[in-house]
């Protein structure tokens, strides 16, 4: 009976115990199913299921089209082109040759095209672009279509090429070349004779992009005088053709189809520039400045823009001009490079064939001012977050991170689910600055509309340094000095999720106080004494 008992008091005893474990297990399970959608529920803000239980990171978002072409990447990426406009032109001080000057006058006594490479190189250009030929005719090359060239001037007993001596000097320097071949021509008897002149102008581009190894721009204007022989130009084919015989190249024209004309010659962009634009809507030689300085948001075409300005009054060189100042050269590298664009800075060679020495001293020290104020971004020392990331959070694949990159490939994005899009730099210490760069990686597609900047002021309130429209490739805001230890960058609208590649804030004493020389004593700006302030501005406890 006990055993009986026993044992039914065990049997019970088991089956109460089953029970209870059937019932405890079933609970359990329940539990971790609730658990497990609560946080699932509270992580989706933060990466999709899929990604939680996939192994795999999340792939980059979908690029917003239109997106650039690796040409015009490349092309982007210089930043800084040499414009060399030289010829005729530079030896009867004019700037439109007739077209029917002697060739005799083209004697440069010391050309050494090594030497417009080198100022290029040294100041900071990867490009150098020449004027081939020009409105007047007079070729720069030993071209077999005319005798209009230097093989009927004295230089070099009619033998030189200086799209040769420059092709040669460009690659071993490791320069990128590109060339100006004027599509009016005043010296051509042919030009206006539709059919002989687009053969005669495709038969010289031809000699241009076979003969001096790799060209990596095609430069062409519209400009015609008035009342001068009206003609139409095989457009369609000049550009296939280009773009057959030199496939790395970009083609610049007022309408594009690589580069547009920013449309004015001051080498200033809109403060709203897109490269987005609509090919359809400019016409070759009637340039809407408004339409092309700031492009098209709802454009389906990538036509970034180019800036082309000179260091002189004119293009060619002229005894009696002068270069503009570095600051001046600062501002447009502000206005251009800062806008998305591509500055291209007429140098002109003088008389005896070299860049003048004071146009050199200026280039010098335009790139000494970029230098000091580009070399040190204070962003370095913040730490930065964001208000979200795409993918898991330990995928850091496109976390704030990236931001510090120089590469437009490693770059920040949002979750794809939120439409808060900031980010925070939190420095250790006040920081003073007046400058930001702000960077999206274009071959995504050019996104940002509209953005500010804001720092964190003494009552804890956040208060705006500044707003921007676009970004594209490159954008530099300079306001009042803000000094100031916590910042945020809001992107309020955007054409599809944010993307930024590079971030920065710096201090630009040169544009505050006009002219600044080398350190010997004085001033200190966040912890670093680069420069003496030869001027003082009014200060309270925000803006110096
Ligand atoms: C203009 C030309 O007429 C000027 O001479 C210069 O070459 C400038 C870059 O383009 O259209």
């Amino acid at each position: 009976m006990i055993n009986k008992n026993t044992a039914t008091d065990h049997q019970q005893t088991r089956m109460l115990s089953k029970k209870d474990f059937n019932l405890s297990e079933s609970s359990l399970l329940k539990y971790i199913l609730i658990i497990l959608i609560i946080a699932i529920h509270s992580l989706e803000s933060q990466a999709s299921v899929s990604n939680l239980l996939s192994s795999h990171p999340k792939p980059p978002p979908i690029p917003i089209l239109p997106i650039p072409t690796s040409q015009q990447l490349s092309w982007q990426f210089t930043e800084m082109a040499i414009f060399l406009h030289f010829g005729t032109n530079t030896f009867t001080d004019s700037e439109w040759g007739t077209g029917h000057v002697d060739p005799s006058v083209f004697n440069p006594t010391a050309l050494n095209a090594t030497q417009w490479v080198s100022v290029a190189k040294e100041t900071g250009f990867s490009r150098v672009i020449l004027t081939a030929k020009h409105h007047d005719g007079f070729c720069l090359w030993q071209s077999d279509y005319t005798d209009y060239s230097v093989k009927s001037s004295p230089w070099k007993n009619g033998t030189g090429d200086v799209v040769k001596e420059l092709a040669e000097a460009a690659r071993i320097a490791g320069l990128q070349l590109g060339l100006y071949l004027s599509p009016w021509d005043r010296h051509e008897p042919c030009y206006g004779k539709t059919l002989e002149y687009n053969e005669y102008y495709l038969g010289q581009m031809s000699e241009l992009l076979t003969r001096y190894g790799e060209i990596r721009e095609v430069w062409l204007d519209a400009a015609k005088g008035e009342g001068e022989k009206d003609m139409e130009y095989f457009f369609d084919d000049w550009f296939s053709l280009v773009h057959q015989l030199q496939p790395g190249a970009v083609i610049f024209s007022d309408v594009g189809p690589d580069t547009r004309w920013i449309g004015n010659e001051g080498g200033v962009a809109g403060t709203t520039c897109w490269s987005l634009f609509n090919r359809s809507n400019a016409e070759f030689g009637d340039t809407d400045h408004q339409y092309s300085g700031e492009g098209d948001p709802l454009g389906h075409d990538w036509v970034p823009a180019e800036c082309d300005v000179s260091i002189r009054p004119g293009w060619f060189w002229h005894a009696s001009e002068v270069p503009k100042s570095a600051m001046t050269l600062l501002d447009l590298y502000y206005e251009s490079v800062g806008r998305n664009c591509l500055l291209l800075l007429n140098v002109p060679p003088n008389s005896s064939g070299l860049i003048s020495q004071e146009d050199i001293q200026v280039l010098q020290e335009f790139s000494e001012i970029r230098g000091s104020i580009f070399s040190h971004n204070l962003a370095e020392g913040a730490s930065i977050s964001a208000s979200s990331t795409r993918g898991s959070p330990s995928d850091s694949r496109y976390g704030s991170h990236n931001l510090l990159e120089d590469s437009i490939y490693s770059y920040w994005a949002p979750d794809e689910t939120l439409s808060d899009w900031i980010l925070y730099l939190d420095f250790r210490e006040v920081v003073t600055f007046n400058v930001l760069l702000v960077q999206e990686p274009i071959q995504m597609g050019q996104r940002i509309i509209k953005f500010h900047l804001d720092f964190l002021n003494e009552n804890g309130e956040w208060e705006l340094v500044t707003t921007g429209s676009t970004v594209g490739y490159k954008r530099l805001l300079k306001f009042h000095s803000v000094k100031a230890s916590h910042l945020r960058l809001v992107v309020e609208k955007s054409r599809a999720d944010p993307l930024i590649s590079y971030l920065g804030i710096y201090m630009d004493l040169f544009s505050i106080f006009g002219h600044i020389s080398k350190l010997t004593s004085g001033s200190s700006v966040n912890g670093s004494e680069p420069l003496r302030q030869t001027t003082q501005r009014n200060s309270n406890s925000y803006y110096i």
